[in-house]
Parts: structure tokens; sequence; C-alpha cells
């Protein structure tokens, strides 16, 4: 199996680069943003408390945002791989993504952190904002407020897999198709090395 998780700030372009990734590689694509998006839209009791979260730029408690990663594995037993966008987004949620690998006798084999201005970033939040609808895409105080918690509680995520040397960094700026590039050359280069 190849595991990749697809890191970095809101807006860095991991949803944009996940759907790309997949298609090419055959990987399972587990996007916690647009699990939730999708119980908000089914109007559930999951998706009515994550809304409360997520209009204020806040993060989904960790045993929701795991559980559903849980039932998710669950549900592919026959995976060749499975890219993980926005998850791990808390060091515990990366060790309990650890964990529940571990029990598939598997494990994260590359980080892919994007790097993107902050500036470049804002703008593309906005500009989504404009056309998406997307709630906290819209308010420039919801937008800092994501990434106050980016820093103090998922930028830490980097270290725990740098300690496992499994962090690559990926200039995200410049076309779709040059940052496309760049990430399949990081992977490539893990899977020839496994
Ligand atoms: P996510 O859905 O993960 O979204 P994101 O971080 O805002 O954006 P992403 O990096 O995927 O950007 P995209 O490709 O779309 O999270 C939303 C919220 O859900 C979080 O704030 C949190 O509340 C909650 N949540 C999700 N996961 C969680 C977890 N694990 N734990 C707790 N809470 C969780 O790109 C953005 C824009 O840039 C797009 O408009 C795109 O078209 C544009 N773009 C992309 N690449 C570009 C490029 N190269 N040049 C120019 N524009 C580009």
């Amino acid at each position: 199996m190849f595991n990749m998780i697809l890191f970095g700030p809101p807006g860095s372009g991991k949803g944009t680069q996940s759907e790309k990734l997949v298609e090419k590689y055959g990987l399972i694509h587990l996007s916690t943003g647009n699990l939730l998006r999708e119980e908000i839209t089914g109007n559930t009791p999951l998706g009515q408390e994550a809304q409360r979260f997520m209009d204020k730029g806040q993060l989904v408690p960790d045993e929701v945002v795991i559980g559903m990663i849980d039932s998710c594995l669950e549900n592919h037993p026959g995976a060749t791989g499975f890219l993980f966008d926005g998850f791990p987004r808390t060091v515990a949620q990366a060790e309990a993504l650890d964990k529940l690998l571990a029990l598939k006798k598997t494990s994260i084999n590359l980080l892919a952190a994007l790097k993107v201005t902050e500036e470049e970033l804002i703008k593309r939040l906005l500009n989504r904002g404009q056309t998406s609808g997307r709630r906290d895409d819209i308010n420039a105080a919801v937008i800092h407020e994501r990434f106050i918690v980016y820093t103090n509680e998922t930028a830490p995520v980097a270290e725990h897999y740098k300690a496992q040397d499994k962090y690559r960094t990926i200039m995200g700026e410049g076309t779709i198709d040059e940052i496309f590039n760049k990430i399949c050359e990081a992977i490539d280069d893990t899977m020839q090395n496994l």
C-alpha cells in the first residue's frame, strides 16, 4: 500500500491537487473537509455540530473527525492506498491515524507540505468565497482565525512526520500543473525507495 498526506494551510491547494493525484495514482481520496460539508448538506446531527466550529474558523473536535476516518478506512478494505487531504490537522489526529493504519499493517509513506505565502492564500480563499458560497471563505476575520488555528494546532503535525522522516516540502505557488508535477516527483521518489 502507499499512503500519503497532502498537507498545508487553508487554501494552499490540497483539494485541487488531490483530485488530480487520486486519478493518476488510483488512491482513495479522504478529505475531512468534504466529508464534513456532506454532513452539513445532509443536515445530520454531526453536520450541525461541525457547522458551528467551521463557521468560526475552528477545528471540528478530534473524536468526530477520527471516527469519520475510521469508518472510511473500514469501507475500503481492498484499497491499494489512501490520500489524506486536510487530515490529520492536530497531533492527536496524527497519532490516531498512525494507530488505525498500524491495525491494517500499513503506515504513512509521505507527507507532502504545500508552501504558499499568506498574501496568496487570502487572495485564493476570498476569491473562492465569491464563487462557492462557502461560509468559511467569505469573512476575512474567519480566514484569519483559520490561519491562527493552523499555526497553533496543525503545523506541529509536520514535526510529527519529520521525526519519522516522511516529510517533503513542495512550493505551492505557480500553475496547478507545475505544482502537480512537483508533488508527483516526490511521490515517485518515495515509491521507488519503498
Ligand atoms: P478544508 O476543506 O480542508 O479546506 P481548506 O484547507 O480551506 O482548503 P484547501 O487547501 O483544500 O484549498 P483548495 O485546493 O480548495 O477545511 C475546511 C474546514 O473544515 C476547516 O477550516 C475546519 O473547520 C474543518 N476541518 C476539515 N478537516 C478537519 C480536521 N481534520 N479536523 C478538524 N476540522 C477539520 O484551494 C483553495 C482555492 O485556491 C480554490 O479556489 C482553488 O481553485 C485555488 N487554487 C488552488 N491551487 C491554485 C493555484 N496553483 N493557483 C491559484 N489558485 C489556486
